[in-house]
């Protein structure tokens, strides 16, 4: 579908029927494709809204909300939690004890998962719960939604498969603050995994907000208390917390910071528009240069972020990539109570820098302005695909994440335009990212499908193991709401990125279970079956690489990484390939011990992934061995595979069969044509829309439902859409009033409640999880499942 659309939603409300229906008639042929490349499908119903999710194993995914008041129920509660599996689409929901709300997690190094804090519990609209904790601000439990204070908790899952008990404790959520928490509260808390897979958990707000900080801001550091700016470990190395000089730094703007784990053991931390290098047994930094243009990345501005593949063409370098967010100027960022300007009306950024924080050749790190995106986003995600393209989904062209009942300019609720949300214009066509490709030419969205579902606040995405992308969530509402402009979501989609026009798909064994770092290589073989043509060119032109989704969440995936193992191959007489790979490099800081996925992809269409764990599966320095040579590559100018028709390509990108080609070029030509007439009936329009747009400030209308007008890719045409047209324009802030409602409020004043639930008393960090809550705080049991378990298998107690 090629259609600029969004071109011509807006004249189209007020064109005649006519034209509707012509063009209705005109699409419809062309949605019937045979291949799903570039499609979304259902995904099916996740009974609670997907605001987090991780792949447990091969056949399920795991499901986390805030608690919320969910039709779904569990317990004689409604349900925040559910395992979603990868066949048949559908849920199982889960019991969680405490409110997840907006938590950070990581994977362990035995394939368990592990999230950290959220919120206090909170009832029917958002508000506090019934029984309040001591200093009165914060819920303990709630009554009617039954979930406990959940801004210390550490709960931890051991993922299950079909063939266990779902309804045994061992395939349960692990959540119990009086056994395993926390020592400080922590709401959008940063998690990076270590080297020995220790989690080190940074930051975060104390209970809630929209960012993070009073404003004027004179108390950068603590906030009045509303503000943690620690750092601790899970397990915990039984110290007390110390203080980050960076959440400082970064104050208001330094939730969910942005950190990737450095080769040489430091971590690299990006917030606000400060970045720098941290050393996490000294807790020294390091400054680095400021992101340029000051565009903020971190929640609620939420740029697209992800390290580049490691790959054996760049050395193992890493790069890391940001892409979108907003470059509000400071005082428009408001403060805990509400966003300073109506953000629904300032288009996000467009803009992407990389950086490479350690370069190999000692010069000193800078970062470099990489190609805009082809249209504005927040919420814009990042998927690294196995062939090491980046795929970019979710998101909104104007505004930020978080939600609220008010801005500075906009006091009364019934004046929001989008209900709660804080972002406007939902952007449903993914784009790819090809770090590989000269500048200029780097992202596309040529050939891609646009969803028709808006996924904003609290949406996210996750690769799947068939090399698919499940993408879920979205609900920008203090509390379930099915008829806000952009009501709360249950329904997923999965994405098909291009190699998915291939027909048959690269079927790859003898992949091991564990991979080590360094040591012996071992050998995987692909069948004559598996690919098409030249065996040599095929051999020639097949990478091995780990993977890891990661954990999702707010347009991030905390963890995500991407390593090419080296190999070299032996072409058989049979016509079979025999790869010969070489284990992790001997550095456990490029790819932290714990679950992956291994995909072997052949002329650019990748395998099924594999799942291993990489490491030890313990908790410990993870032992190196020196990297066996591999043997030579053996080529047999003979062999040729035996694939059906051309469903490998001998170029690196993936090619319809012969057939279908033919066919798919037929409809891009001729929605070419049919685009060009209807661009040419509707321009006039559509130039003095624009125009208007332009005196009104942006400001995108709401519409009720929303209706979208996005059409699927067109390549850089796409990027002349109405959006890419807003962001010409930088909003004047001469009209923005100035900040007359600034200041941290424990009690919302009449008819101004900004958050569902009330803004956190300026309590003591001591503020307790629970009226019984008589914990040290100390993690130092880290998998209550595991432990006897991961002495005998170093696999740990993973269950596929
Ligand atoms: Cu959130």
């Amino acid at each position: 579908m090629l259609l600029p659309l969004s071109l011509l939603a807006p004249p189209l409300s007020r064109a005649p029927k006519m034209l509707a229906l012509f063009l209705a008639l005109f699409l419809s042929p062309v949605h019937a494709s045979e291949s799903p490349a570039g499609t979304f499908a259902d995904g099916g119903n996740t009974q609670v809204s997907a605001m987090m999710m991780f792949l447990g194993n091969s056949r399920k995914v795991y499901i986390l909300d805030k608690a919320e008041g969910n039709a779904a129920q569990i317990n004689g509660h409604p349900a925040w939690a559910s395992v979603w599996d990868i066949d048949s689409h559908q849920v199982q929901l889960m019991d969680v004890s405490t409110n997840v709300f907006c938590a950070s997690g990581m994977h362990l190094p035995n394939g368990s998962f592990v999230t950290f804090g959220g919120n206090g519990a909170i009832g029917p609209g958002g508000n506090i719960g019934s029984q309040k904790n001591p200093s009165g601000a914060s819920g303990a439990w709630d009554s009617i939604y039954q979930d406990f204070d959940g801004s210390k908790s550490i709960r931890i899952l051991n993922p299950c498969n079909d063939s266990d008990d779902f309804s045994s404790s061992a395939c349960q959520w692990f959540d119990d603050p009086t056994v395993l928490s926390m020592q400080r509260q922590r709401w959008y808390s940063a998690a990076e995994p270590l080297a020995n897979g220790t989690v080190v958990i940074i930051g975060g707000f104390v209970n809630g907000g929209y960012i993070n900080r009073n404003y004027p801001n004179t108390d950068p550091m603590y906030e009045g208390g509303a503000a943690e700016p620690t750092y601790e470990f899970y397990p915990s190395n039984g110290q007390t917390p110390q203080i980050m000089n960076f959440m400082v730094k970064t104050s208001g703007l330094n939730a969910y910071a942005h950190t990737y784990l450095l080769a040489s053991g430091n971590l690299f931390l990006q917030a606000n528009y400060s970045t720098m290098i941290w050393n996490p047994d000294t807790n020294t930094e390091t400054d680095l240069p400021d992101m340029p243009g000051q565009v903020v990345r971190v929640y609620p501005a939420s740029g697209g972020v992800a390290m580049l593949p490691l790959t054996l063409a760049n050395n193992y370098t890493q790069s890391i990539l940001f892409c979108g967010g907003s470059d509000m100027p400071d005082a428009s960022w408001g403060d805990y109570s509400f966003p300073a300007i109506n953000t629904w009306n300032y288009p996000a950024s467009r803009d992407c820098q990389r950086i490479t924080p350690e370069p190999a050749d000692g010069s000193a790190p800078a970062y470099v302005k990489d190609d805009e995106m082809l249209e504005t986003r927040t919420m814009g995600q990042f998927i690294i695909l196995p062939t090491g393209k980046l795929l970019m989904v979710n998101g909104g062209n104007n505004g930020t994440a978080g939600y609220a009942t008010a801005t500075g300019q906009t006091s009364s609720f019934s004046n929001m335009p989008f209900d709660m949300s804080l972002a406007s214009g939902p952007v449903g066509t993914p784009a790819i990212y090809d770090p590989d490709a000269p500048a200029g030419s780097r992202w596309t969205n040529a050939g891609l499908s646009s969803s028709q579902i808006a996924r904003l606040y609290h949406s996210s995405a996750l690769l799947l193991p068939d090399a698919s992308v499940l993408i879920a969530g979205s609900n920008p509402n203090v509390d379930v709401n099915t008829t806000a402009i952009f009501p709360t979501q249950y329904q997923a989609e999965i994405f098909y990125p291009p190699y998915f026009s291939a027909t048959t798909r690269p079927v790859p064994t003898g992949i091991p279970s564990t991979i080590s770092y360094g040591g012996s290589s071992f050998d995987v073989t692909i069948s004559t079956t598996s690919y098409s043509g030249s065996a040599n060119s095929a051999a020639a032109n097949t990478t091995v690489v780990l993977l890891r989704p990661g954990w999702t969440t707010h347009a991030m995936n905390m963890g995500q990484r991407y390593l090419q193992l080296n190999n070299t191959y032996t072409v058989n007489n049979d016509s079979s390939i025999t790869l010969h790979v070489s284990q992790a490099p001997p550095n456990a800081n490029l790819f932290q011990p714990g679950p992956a996925m291994v995909f072997v992809v052949v002329n650019g269409v990748p395998s099924n992934g594999t799942a291993v764990i990489v490491g030890s599966g313990q908790i410990e320095t993870q032992a190196t061995a020196p990297v066996a040579v591999l043997p030579d590559s053996v080529s047999l100018a003979s062999a040729s595979g035996s694939a059906d028709g051309s469903s490998t390509s001998t170029t690196g990108s993936v090619s319809p069969s012969a057939s279908s080609s033919q066919s798919h070029r037929a409809a891009i030509i001729g929605g070419t044509v049919g685009a060009l007439v209807l661009v040419g009936l509707v321009g006039a329009g559509a130039a003095v829309w624009f125009a208007r747009r332009r005196r009104a400030m942006n400001a995108p209308v709401p519409t009720r439902p929303y209706q979208y007008s996005a059409a699927p890719g067109s390549g850089a045409g796409a990027g002349l859409g109405a959006m890419g047209a807003l962001h010409q324009e930088s909003p004047s802030t001469s009209a923005i009033a100035p900040l007359t409602m600034g200041g941290y409020r424990d009690v919302p004043s009449a008819g101004q409640e900004r958050w569902g639930y009330e803004a956190p008393a300026m309590q003591p960090f001591a503020e307790a999880v629970s009226s019984n809550n008589s914990i040290t705080g100390l993690s130092s049991q880290y998998d209550p499942y595991s432990a006897e378990v991961m002495s005998t298998t170093p696999a740990g107690q993973r269950r596929f």
